[in-house]
């Protein structure tokens, strides 16, 4: 039904074949906990159909981009982010080797909670 790439770990880890720390999941979207977190909150948001990066985006795509991005608050709040304006989240997406992404599955890393963090 969807894109699947059996040698890619994160649709792996969306389909369980490997062991994640699941956050949520539907039709459409996984969400599982950062093996290496950066931040209290550290977790990823992935499509479970294979897109590589933001850079293979394009408008097909908008209505799933919007869901992920629409997702993210409730998740936030679920996991532990205190609410706006004294707590909130960052969203990251890393793209491509200079944007410092190291798996070629889109994923939204969603971070929160007490500073510092490791990153940022
Ligand atoms: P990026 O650099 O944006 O591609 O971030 C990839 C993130 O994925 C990185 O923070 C560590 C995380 N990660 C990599 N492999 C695994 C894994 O097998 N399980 C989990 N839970 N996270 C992973």
């Amino acid at each position: 039904m969807h894109d699947h790439d059996s040698h890619c770990i994160f649709c792996r880890i969306a389909k369980g074949e490997i062991p994640s720390r699941k956050v949520y999941e539907d039709e459409e979207l996984f969400a599982f906990h950062d093996i290496n977190p950066a931040a209290p909150v550290h977790f990823l948001l992935i499509p479970k159909q294979h897109i590589a990066s933001m850079a293979q985006v394009t408008d097909e795509h908008a209505p799933l981009l919007g869901r992920m991005l629409a997702l993210v608050p409730r998740l936030a709040l679920e996991q532990g982010c205190k609410p706006f304006p004294d707590g909130g989240f960052r969203i990251m997406v890393n793209t491509g080797d200079e944007g410092g992404q190291e798996v070629h599955h889109l994923h939204l890393h969603v971070m929160g909670g007490p500073r510092p963090w490791r990153k940022g």
